[in-house]
């Protein structure tokens, strides 16, 4: 396992984010924006495992999967910005990513309903015979919506290549589990009476992730039919936009300072010193990241808006 590259990726998604949350009060991103600070290293974690020919599929809180399956960052903040160079060609905002050319497929609005879409495309790549797997990513509060019952029943009952990936923050919106769903729930219990093979691990320690999204890909791989994840995380800020919302008191004041304890970052950076590694090492590697984010957001900046004529280009046939 090689922990720099880990780290690299998950610092780069946790500074990006860091950047448009520092940017978003200039008001050039109009779009809802949902940040996965905190959350990084499930999306890196479990792509290391993915080919590009792989799809994946995700929900309203998307950039961190779009980026680790080698989504462009020039793209996705020109995408936020509403501009003609974003991935989506400036019509989705954050919450409607695709970009077909790295695999990843949707991103989409509606809570699970990207669900539905990849096990779908899993059909299509079973009966094409396609050597590929599909993979959806979305929250504990999905699980609760219909769309996931379903279609997790299809993919058992077919035995489809579909990854589903939970990443369990414990919230939906400001709504707590245990207001949600019965008392004593395991959602990776749930997924296997429904027929998945289930692993459940700590989404916020690298290698708990890397390893069980190996053992999850194999599965699916060998062709023994789909699998789920459920990741255990947090969500550092507000549900929706830029700040901290803790003044809203929805949350036990304890409970973010003890996940900001094991914050994947916080972690893994601590594992690289203890590996050997310098503090001027891992320094060098925020200052890489910093002029990449910096070109992007000029990028953004520089790029024009869309042609309201150019509509019927971007239909997909
Ligand atoms: C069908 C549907 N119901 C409600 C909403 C409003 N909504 C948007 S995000 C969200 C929370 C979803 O929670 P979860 O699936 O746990 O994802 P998280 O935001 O925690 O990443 C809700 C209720 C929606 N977009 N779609
Ligand atoms: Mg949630």
């Amino acid at each position: 396992m090689n922990m720099m590259k880990l780290f690299r990726e998950t610092l780069r998604i946790r500074r990006i984010e860091e950047a448009i949350a520092a940017k978003y009060g200039e008001q050039k991103m109009r779009c809802p924006t949902h940040l996965s600070i905190g959350q990084e290293a499930v999306a890196v974690g479990v792509s290391k495992y993915l080919f590009k020919a792989d799809k994946v599929y995700s929900s309203h809180r998307a950039h961190a999967h779009y980026l680790a399956k080698g989504g462009c960052l020039k793209k996705l903040i020109a995408e936020l910005y509403g501009k003609a160079d974003g991935c989506t060609a400036g019509r989705g905002g954050s919450m409607h990513l695709t970009d077909l050319s790295v695999g990843f497929v949707a991103s989409t609005a509606i809570v699970a309903n990207s669900i539905p879409l990849a096990v779908g495309n899993a059909l299509h790549q079973k009966v094409q015979r396609k050597n590929e797997i599909s993979v959806t990513y979305f929250g504990d509060g999905a699980t609760e919506e219909g769309a996931f019952f379903e279609s997790a029943n299809f993919a058992v009952v077919k035995s489809l290549p579909t990854l589903f990936v939970c990443e369990n923050n414990q919230f939906s919106v400001y709504s707590p589990l245990n207001v949600r769903q019965p008392n004593g729930r395991k959602i990776s219990e749930l997924a296997r009476n429904i027929g998945l093979k289930s692993f459940v691990a700590d989404g916020n320690d690298i290698e708990e992730v890397v390893s069980v999204a190996k053992l999850a890909t194999e599965h699916i791989r060998d062709g023994k039919g789909p699998a789920f994840i459920e990741f255990h995380t947090y969500r550092h800020r507000e549900h929706c936009g830029p700040n901290f919302d803790d003044h809203l008191a929805y949350r036990d004041p304890n409970e973010l300072e003890q996940w900001l304890e094991k914050d994947p970052v916080k972690l893994m950076s601590e594992k690289l010193l203890k590996m050997g590694r310098t503090e001027q090492e891992l320094t060098l590697v925020d200052v890489e990241i910093e002029s990449e984010i910096e070109n992007a957001f000029n990028f953004a900046e520089q790029s024009s808006f869309p042609n309201e004529h150019d509509n019927q280009k971007y239909i997909y046939a």
